[in-house]
């Protein structure tokens, strides 16, 4: 889709000229933009986003979301003498005083400051990596742990609801609308096995035994930012899907990204594999920034939350390649086949390493009392 940046610059409340446009980052879901001013001299960026308005149709909703965490974020990292400015994120509005400018396409743009002097991971180097980024999810959960719930837009509703997404799944084959059911018998199979295990969140939630929290419910390593200086993960990036959810949901599906040797759309399958060590780092930072506010109930179902969110995400692939890629961005064909598959190949290894991940948890949670 062509694009006049400028005009769309315009909109908003940035000083100086246009100078240049970027395609930015690898989110599969919204397109990223670097876009480059010059104010008299002084060159800066700032990061714009084209919501994606198919998959978000309520983007007053969201972007009210985004204003109410974020402000509220603000108040929390200043009062512990934190960095606002680079610690959250900060969206700059229209000329109108709006959070998001809508073209005469439809195209709903947004545009943040630009947090400098940071790095993206796509994959950990080492388990400090994972272990920062655990405690800034952790510490996410705990800084929003008395927001009002009630206040949030559900944005995607039942966005992780894995007995939706199975049924969405079943539909899906039973409907077979791109003539690719057959191809992938083995992988349906799989996913139809685990139908009753794919209900252990939903069942705890609906039953009570676990609570409804605030959670991020896209907590991919690349939706955290690292200080280029520190090296520790300081900002929790990417809140189009912050809404009330589990805990679960969060760490769940940041194992499922980052505790993998390989990355979510490798096709050598052998360089696939859950790690025990990238587990232990993130969940270790997780508990602890979570500052005891995990239940009992929450902590004995982790191992389990791994393996039903990257189970989750699998099945979410699968449908998408049944349905023609219509959801996620793809980028060569076979591109969600492909992704499904190292989600499925993830989840046999971690139902293998089950009672190690129980046991780690445990030895964690004991550690810290
Ligand atoms: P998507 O929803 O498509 O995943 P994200 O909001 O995660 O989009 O943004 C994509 C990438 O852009 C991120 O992975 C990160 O590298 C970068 N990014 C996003 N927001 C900022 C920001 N405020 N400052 C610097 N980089 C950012
Ligand atoms: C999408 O936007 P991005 O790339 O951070 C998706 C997540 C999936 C993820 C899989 C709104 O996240 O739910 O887990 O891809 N976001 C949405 O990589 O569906
Ligand atoms: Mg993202």
């Amino acid at each position: 889709m062509s694009c006049d940046f400028k005009s769309v610059m315009s909109q908003f409340c940035v000083y100086g000229d246009f100078i240049k446009s970027e395609a930015y980052g690898c989110g599969h879901i919204n397109d990223t933009y670097a876009v480059y001013l010059d104010n008299g001299g002084n060159k800066y960026r700032v990061l714009l986003q084209r919501i994606n308005n198919n998959i978000f149709s309520d983007v007053d909703g969201l972007m009210n979301n985004i204003l109410g965490v974020t402000s509220y974020l603000r108040d929390k990292i200043t009062a512990r003498g934190g960095d606002p400015d680079r610690e959250t994120l900060t969206v700059i509005k229209t000329k109108d005083g709006a959070p998001y400018y809508k073209d005469a396409e439809g195209s709903c743009w947004r545009v943040y400051v630009f947090i400098e002097d940071t790095i993206t991971l796509q994959s950990a180097r080492t388990n400090d990596d994972l272990y920062s980024c655990g405690s800034a999810f952790g510490g996410f959960l705990r800084d929003l742990a008395d927001y009002k719930a009630e206040t949030l837009a559900e944005v995607i509703p039942d966005f992780h609801n894995t007995p939706k997404r199975m049924e969405t799944l079943k539909k899906a084959i039973a409907e077979d609308k791109m003539g690719r059911a057959q191809s992938v018998k083995e992988e349906i199979e799989f996913a139809l096995s685990r139908t009753e295990m794919a209900a252990k969140i939903a069942d705890a939630l609906k039953e009570g035994r676990i609570p409804l929290r605030v959670t991020h419910n896209d907590t991919k390593l690349n939706n955290t930012l690292v200080d280029a200086a520190t090296q520790k993960c300081i900002c929790v990036i990417d809140l189009d899907t912050v809404m009330p959810g589990s805990a679960l949901y969060d760490y769940g599906d940041a194992i499922r990204f980052s505790a993998s040797t390989g990355a979510e759309d490798e096709t050598d399958l052998s360089k696939v594999n859950f790690d025990l060590g990238l587990f232990e780092a993130f969940t270790k930072g997780y508990i602890e920034a979570s500052a005891g506010s995990l239940t009992g109930s929450e902590t004995a179902l982790m191992p389990m939350a791994a393996i039903i969110m990257t189970f989750e995400c699998g099945i979410r692939f699968l449908t998408d390649y049944l349905e023609g890629d219509t959801y996620f961005k793809i980028h060569r064909p076979n591109h969600n086949l492909d992704r499904c598959r190292t989600q499925f190949k993830l989840v046999a290894d971690m139902e293998i390493k089950y009672n190690d991940m129980g046991n780690t948890v445990e030895r964690i949670i004991k550690e810290l009392q």
